[in-house]
């Protein structure tokens, strides 16, 4: 089933109206037990679980829709199969019993077993007031065209009376061959997976499902469900269980406390799976297969389990907190990985589970591309922090991708034993495809890979993210629409201060990109900024990797959004498409007004002769244009000695005793959002501006990479009057044609 139903609501006229939570008419004592049920045969993934030994559940049944496996069922008698109404109802509309078929004695979808037999299913019942999973009643009994062949493998499963009461804390188990995580399809030969969960008593699990959370769902427990799992998460149903059982073992038998319905997502924290609760519906149950015989039993429940304290009222409401993420100090990481490779130099990772770290693959590339598999991986050796020998490495799992996609240069090792993550090493947590990282979120860059300069100061490496669509628009397309919040994001952009020496920038270095939520870190991006100093630095997300990372590891720390602070309703969740783009992105964007430092980020600091500062615009990576009267002075003939300093205006105060002598520029924003350059201030003037719009050919002429934005008309343009760049000044501005501007060709300053 799909992670949510949302189906019109319709009633169905197929049967009589149940009367659903009501207890049965028949007295334990007057029951006809003519059917043995509940008994597996003497001998003997779901999420989080294992393989079913074949004949451990005998009344586990597949249901299949044309060829294939669509969801789990239970047989109750020979005729009857129990299951879930949302399988079998599509757009508010029953599907037709001709298109099912339901697969008896299966262990691995791939073979048969002996025992393993089809039939046809002649009807489906449904309650009448289904409609939505969410809703409840969610169950359909399936009348089986010709009785199942009861043996070993094939047996009928206990039911519940109305009254019976399965003690919360009971474990239990589930059965089915769903996905192992969310959007993991169980892999072949698609054994029968079983997994324990404890039943959750209502308070409890009404409880974890108020924990904020994605899908902007609250969402409401109702009479007639159940909740089994782990507030912890990990162990649980999925997609292509709905249907099947849960079962608990009872004075020697097995009852059906369960049917798998829905749940929000897939072994998420404080998301147990819900369950269709079966005993309330004895009444219905027994209306349906009325007449033909040998219907379900009811077996009489064991004494003790009826008089035990089902319902314990002091139930309290633990809710789990993330087991990833957690650092005493932010940089000093406790799921930093080093692996040693003999003959390189370490690589820097992360520890993303108890078993598994996380690197970039070209740190191994000459491993891979010379011996792929590498065999040698008995001498590789991973350090982690308060370990006090190093990890043997069992496997090397390199992204498909990993050769030409910088985005996905990444490899996970899995670790021969795995480690106690309670005593000093601590795995990061990772995004889910949907992780929206607020703009704001305080981040930090952490090593990853080779080849990074030796460490600086650590204010160096605290950062702060920018919105999605300034760093969108700025590395992706004109009119490319930005991912809304909850979509993936294409880049990450964070500001920190980097590269204190001017001129310089980080080249051949990697980093990864952590960042904060509520206290817990999570890795949310790779950078390899071996090509391109263009700032701020984009990162690639990690979060859509995340299928590839937990369908590797099986378990590696997933963790919802933490902060759910997505600011007022439509604000940030509207289309939002990029300004005109230069082939060096896109030009007078301007970061978030938070951003300090960054607030004018093409404003440049013209350093004169070491004793002047002017105002410069950065209109191309290598070009700033600035007043020529500020940076030549009238009757010098020499050229002074000029130093350009980027990326820090209104960061650093200004060096003591020097003067600005500047040259404001005047800078409108059009109705597109970009901030456009319309004049620079003329001599001795604040108010009077050489316009740039006479200059473009000259301009464009000397800096073809310039970015000039189309005449009037266009729809970036301000309109006439239009309030955003005031007409008196711009009208007032004049171009004293004597070279009023200067463009300065920008040369990387070497530093001994
Ligand atoms: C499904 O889509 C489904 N984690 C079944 C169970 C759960 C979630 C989804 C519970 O069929």
């Amino acid at each position: 089933m799909s992670q949510h139903l949302f189906l019109p609501l319709v009633i169905f006229a197929i049967n009589p109206i149940p009367r659903a939570f009501q207890d049965s008419a028949l007295s334990p004592t007057e029951e006809p037990e003519d059917l043995d049920c509940g008994h597996p045969e003497p001998s003997a993934r779901i999420m989080g679980g294992s393989d079913a030994q074949p004949g451990t559940w005998p009344w586990q049944v597949s249901l299949h829709q044309g060829r294939g496996h669509i969801c789990g069922g239970s047989l109750i008698a020979p005729s009857w199969v129990l299951s879930a109404a949302h399988c079998f109802v599509t757009n508010g509309t029953l599907e037709p019993a001709s298109e099912w078929s339901v697969l008896l004695g299966v262990h691995s979808q791939d073979g048969p077993l002996e025992g393993t037999h089809v039939r046809s299913v002649a009807a489906i019942l449904v309650p009448d007031n289904y409609s939505k999973v969410e809703l409840g009643s969610d169950l359909a009994l399936l009348r089986l065209a010709s009785p199942a062949k009861l043996g070993p493998t094939v047996r009928p499963i206990c039911l519940p009376r109305a009254s019976h009461r399965f003690v919360h804390g009971t474990a239990c188990w589930a059965t089915g061959w769903g996905d192992v995580q969310e959007a993991d399809p169980l892999p072949l030969p698609w054994v029968l997976q079983e997994v324990e969960l404890r039943l959750l008593g209502e308070a409890a699990c009404q409880c974890l499902y108020s924990q904020p959370g994605p899908f902007n769902l609250t969402f409401q427990l109702l009479p007639g469900m159940l909740c089994a799992g782990y507030p912890e998460g990990r162990r649980d149903t999925c997609q292509g269980d709905s249907g099947g059982p849960l079962v608990c073992e009872e004075g020697g038998r097995w009852f059906q406390a369960g049917i798998t319905s829905f749940g929000f997502g897939c072994g998420r924290r404080n998301r147990p799976g819900v369950f269709t609760a079966v005993a309330p519906y004895e009444t219905w149950i027994r209306e349906q297969v009325m007449g033909l015989e040998p219907g379900p039993a009811f077996p009489n429940q064991p004494q003790e389990s009826q008089t035990g304290p089902w319902e314990s009222r002091e139930e309290n409401c633990t809710i789990a907190l993330p087991e990833c993420g957690k650092a005493r100090r932010p940089g000093v990481w406790p799921w930093e990985a080093q692996v040693i490779v003999p003959g390189s130099r370490p690589c820097h990772g992360t520890l993303v589970s108890e078993s598994w770290v996380l690197a970039p693959a070209s740190c191994f590339l000459d491993s891979i591309t010379s011996d792929n598999p590498p065999r040698d991986l008995d001498s590789w050796r991973v350090l982690l922090p308060s370990r006090p020998r190093s990890e043997r490495v069992s496997r090397f799992v390199p992204h498909q991708n990993a050769t030409w996609d910088d985005a996905s240069d990444l490899a996970l090792l899995q670790l021969d034993a795995p480690v106690n993550l309670s005593s000093g090493p601590r795995a990061v947590c990772l995004p889910y495809p949907e992780h929206y990282f607020l703009p704001g979120s305080r981040c930090r860059l952490a090593r990853w890979g080779r080849g990074e300069p030796a460490l600086g100061p650590s204010a160096q490496f605290e950062a702060e993210l920018l919105g999605g669509w300034w760093c969108h628009c700025l590395y992706g397309h004109k009119g490319a629409s930005v991912p809304l919040p909850g979509q993936s994001p294409h880049q990450l952009c964070p500001s920190y201060q980097e590269e204190e020496e001017p001129g310089r920038c980080w080249n051949d270095s990697h980093w990864s990109l952590m960042c904060q939520e509520e206290g817990t870190w999570f890795l949310a991006g790779i950078g390899d900024f071996s090509s391109t100093c263009l700032r701020p630095r984009a990162f690639s997300p990690l979060q859509t990797h995340s299928p590839w990372i937990s369908h590797v590891t099986r378990g590696a720390y997933l963790e919802e959004q933490l902060a759910w602070d997505w600011g007022p309703d439509g604000e940030e969740t509207e289309t939002q498409t990029c300004p005109p783009h230069t082939e060096h992105g896109a030009c007078g964007l301007r970061p978030e007004a938070a951003q300090k430092g960054m607030l004018w980020p093409w404003l440049a600091e013209v350093h004169v002769a070491g004793d002047r500062v002017c105002t410069g615009i950065l209109v191309a990576p290598g070009w700033v244009l600035a007043a020529t009267h500020c940076v030549l002075r009238l009757g010098s003939t020499t050229v002074p000695h000029i130093e350009v300093y980027l990326g820090r205006a209104g960061a650093s105060p200004l060096p003591h005793g020097r003067l600005v002598t500047s040259a404001p520029p005047l800078l409108c924003q059009t109705e597109g959002g970009s901030w456009v350059l319309m004049g620079m201030a003329v001599r001795g003037s604040q108010e009077l501006f050489a316009a740039i719009g006479p200059e473009e050919a000259w301009i464009s002429q000397t800096v073809a990479e310039a970015h000039f934005l189309p005449s009037s008309g266009s729809p970036y343009w301000p309109a006439t009057g239009s309030d955003l760049c005031p007409p008196d000044l711009a009208g007032a501005s004049g171009s004293p044609k004597a070279a009023a501007l200067i463009l300065l060709l920008l040369t990387p300053l070497i530093q001994d």
